[in-house]
């Protein structure tokens, strides 16, 4: 099949699951054109059957906005039009859906009938689209999409909670290649270069956005330092930061937590990582979650959105309510105090995060385009 993928080309969940579908698509032999602002940033791995194609936006002084969907749904008509692509799919409703449905009128007029399916990720129907601003657009695209996918379970029930939806939504979780993380067995972990051998290693990824609850990550950390020697990594970057860094000073343990940026690592963190802390506001999924989980790395987590069907209490990790520091820090004493235990809950964390493995959630994805196109 010849597929479109539209997302956001950052470091954030939608787009690295739109840039991994679309090479794992193409590794199977169908023609995956990315088409969005920069080049995706996991998209590495550049082959004759992956093509990138750069939407542009002029600036012009008459525009307080740039309008980026016009952009965005005459670069789809005419990418359509070139490489005879036979379906979109677009991740992160706003303004993907609402350009893919004007994609389409357009090339109708023209005689072309092409289906768009829509992967809701999150924080599109939770926190933006939902807003009075967004909600009739995202509505009307979502209901015009031929086909609409969530990440879990929970997403699924806020998008109908949310919106009046009167399409099918399949479940169609977020998935891991393992073959990038078994592989890192076979090359030495860099343990040492960040902490000493009685030393744990601590890890938080995300983009540091409010909805990550970034002092809670701090403070989990610093109730667990005082009973077990650790270092804290705090990947990624975004607005809650700096302040981060300026807690972690006040409370006399910056030496003993690291900024590191955003990074293409992640696999390699991961791999010297002994516990991974995600105490989210609300999270759909928790993709960070299994990436951590496919390194064999426990989870403290909050319980909220989608993070039950990733961490399982007391198995992969352990989960508590939005804010309970105290319980996400007896929980991190808990699985770090004892070697055996924390060996027990880093095996259990790698086996179940199997049943996301990209070879079983890749056909999901192929069944619904190839549902939409005989429905075309
Ligand atoms: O985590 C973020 O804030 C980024 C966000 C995105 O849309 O890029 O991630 C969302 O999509 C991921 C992939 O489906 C999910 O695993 C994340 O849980 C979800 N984030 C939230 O719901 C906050």
């Amino acid at each position: 099949m010849k597929i479109g993928i539209v997302c956001y080309p950052t470091y954030g969940g939608s787009g690295v699951v739109a840039t991994e579908l679309g090479i794992a698509l193409a590794k199977k032999g169908h023609e995956v054109h990315f088409i969005t602002y920069n080049q995706p940033v996991r998209l590495n791995a550049l082959s004759n059957n992956i093509h990138f194609h750069e939407v542009f936006v002029e600036e012009y002084p008459l525009f307080h906005y740039q309008p980026y969907e016009l952009a965005l749904s005459s670069k789809l008509v005419a990418m359509v039009k070139l490489h005879d692509i036979e379906l979109l799919h677009v991740h992160y409703a706003i303004p993907h859906a609402y350009a893919a449905y004007m994609a389409k009128q357009m090339l109708k007029a023209d005689g072309i009938h092409i289906p768009f399916v829509t992967t809701l990720h999150g924080t599109d129907i939770t926190l933006v689209g939902s807003h009075p601003n967004y909600k009739n657009a995202v509505e009307f695209s979502i209901n015009n999409s031929d086909a609409v996918t969530v990440v879990s379970e929970s997403l699924k029930k806020d998008t109908l909670r949310l919106f009046n939806i009167k399409k099918d939504i399949k479940v169609i979780y977020n998935f891991i290649d393992f073959e990038k993380y078994d592989s890192l067995d076979k090359e030495p972990c860099l343990r040492g270069n960040l902490a000493n051998e009685d030393e744990r290693i601590i890890t938080h990824i995300s983009n540091f956005r409010p909805v990550k609850r970034i002092p809670d990550v701090i403070d989990v950390f610093y109730k667990t330092q005082q009973k077990i020697k650790a270092q804290l990594l705090m990947v990624g970057d975004g607005p809650e930061r700096d302040a981060a860094e300026k807690k972690s000073m006040e409370l006399g343990i910056a030496d003993h937590v690291k900024f590191l940026g955003n990074s293409v690592e992640l696999a390699k963190i991961l791999c010297l990582t002994d516990l991974f802390l995600l105490p989210s506001q609300t999270e759909s999924f928790g993709l960070a979650a299994l990436e951590a989980m496919a390194a064999k790395t426990p989870v403290i987590s909050s319980n909220s959105g989608g993070l039950p069907e990733v961490n399982i209490e007391g198995k992969t990790g352990f989960l508590s309510d939005v804010g309970d520091t105290d319980a996400m820090a007896k929980n991190a004493i808990y699985i770090l105090s004892d070697d055996e235990r924390l060996e027990t809950f880093k095996n259990n964390a790698y086996q179940f995060a199997k049943r996301f493995t990209i070879d079983k959630i890749l056909p999901e994805y192929e069944e619904v385009y190839r549902m939409v196109k005989e429905g075309c």
